[in-house]
């Protein structure tokens, strides 16, 4: 088990260092499509809906970054991936970005060879269970079986957990999210673990949510963000600074309903920069003037994808907490626009 990681995480490495560097952007743009790693489905964050159209706070991403560079934010082909995997899909070529809840790490950028451009979602790694377990700590699962999605940082960090506070457990390996809460309702673990935020996505879809507890320990930091292959600095630009746009837009307060309107007649010089009726931010970019009016435009500002997405007034609930504006507390915190 142990030496497949190994093997695994070698082979993904040769890969990214034979990967084809820069020209992403002209490949997007030639192709007409940006190819976007997302899950295989975890609602909320990225999942096809009944007709089959991709939805979810990382899709947002892709749609912004097609909006940006194709001035269309269905232009997407949202190709599902495993956490194992990912890394090879965008190593590889077969994805332009990849945005599916994944931890910023230093080996997946120094030793993978990929660069995240920025922090979507501050996140950290909890546990579920059977209310009727009776468990109320994440220290009394000493002998629990747990299902693990292999390939993650959570398989990582459950084993530092376990051996840090001196217990054991027994690992049910599984590949995708479908099949660990397949697996957990069945009963063959009797705890599930992964980043907090996935584990009120998959209760969210319980048909008696209200039968499990999500303990009350975080064991880790998941700082999740969409991420490039190392090498193609102008395509990480145009990814990353989408990405802080949809994240100054609310600071700055514009909003998809709003937008025209500020774009038009608003006096502040750092929304008519970032809007484009200012300076020449898009054309540094190799963009249009347009580029972030269109990326705000796709699926609404950081707060509003949030919002519609995984916010409290959403199945999934999930409060802002860390992922908060500095300005009220959290650490999201967009470069300047200038
Ligand atoms: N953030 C962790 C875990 C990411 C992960 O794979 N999470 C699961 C559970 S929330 C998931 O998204 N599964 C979706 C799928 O199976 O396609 C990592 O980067 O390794």
């Amino acid at each position: 088990m142990k030496k497949s990681v190994f093997l695994g995480a070698l082979t993904v490495a040769g890969l990214a260092a034979g990967a084809a560097a820069a020209g992403t952007m002209d490949d997007v743009k030639a192709r007409g499509k940006l190819n976007c790693g997302v899950t295989t489905g975890l609602v909320g964050f990225a999942a096809p809906d009944s007709n089959g159209e991709w939805n979810g706070f990382d899709v947002a991403v892709c749609r912004a970054v097609a909006a940006a560079v194709l001035n269309d934010p269905t232009a997407v082909e949202f190709v599902p991936t495993t956490g194992k995997t990912r890394f090879t899909a965008l190593a590889s070529g077969e994805i332009d970005m990849l945005a599916r809840n994944t931890t910023w790490t230093f080996s997946r950028d120094v030793d993978l060879k990929f660069e995240f451009v920025g922090i979507n979602y501050y996140d950290g790694q909890g546990f579920i269970a059977p209310k009727e377990l009776g468990v109320g700590s994440a220290k009394e699962l000493d002998g629990a079986t747990v299902c693990i999605q292999t390939g993650t940082t959570t398989e990582l960090n459950l084993a530092d957990f376990f051996r840090s506070n001196n217990i054991s457990y027994e690992p049910v390996p599984i590949e995708t999210n479908a099949e660990g809460q397949q697996q957990y309702l069945a009963g063959a673990c009797d705890v599930y673990t992964t980043d907090a935020s996935g584990l009120a996505a998959t209760r969210a879809s319980f048909e008696n949510p209200g039968d499990h507890v999500i303990l009350p320990e975080i064991i880790s930091k998941e700082p999740l963000g969409p991420l490039v292959r190392h090498g193609d600095n102008e395509w990480g630009d145009v990814v990353r600074w989408t990405l802080n746009a949809l994240i100054s837009a609310e600071e700055l307060g514009v909003t998809s309903a709003n937008i025209g309107e500020m774009a038009e007649s608003t006096d502040n010089p750092e929304i008519r920069r970032l809007l484009g009726t200012e300076g020449t931010l898009g054309e540094m970019l190799g963009l249009d003037a347009d580029w972030a009016k269109r990326a705000i435009m796709a699926g609404g500002n950081y707060g509003e994808i949030f919002a519609k997405n995984i916010g409290e007034d959403t199945p999934i609930g999930l409060a802002r907490g860390l992922n908060a504006q500095w300005t009220e507390g959290g650490l999201l915190y967009s470069p300047p626009f200038r």
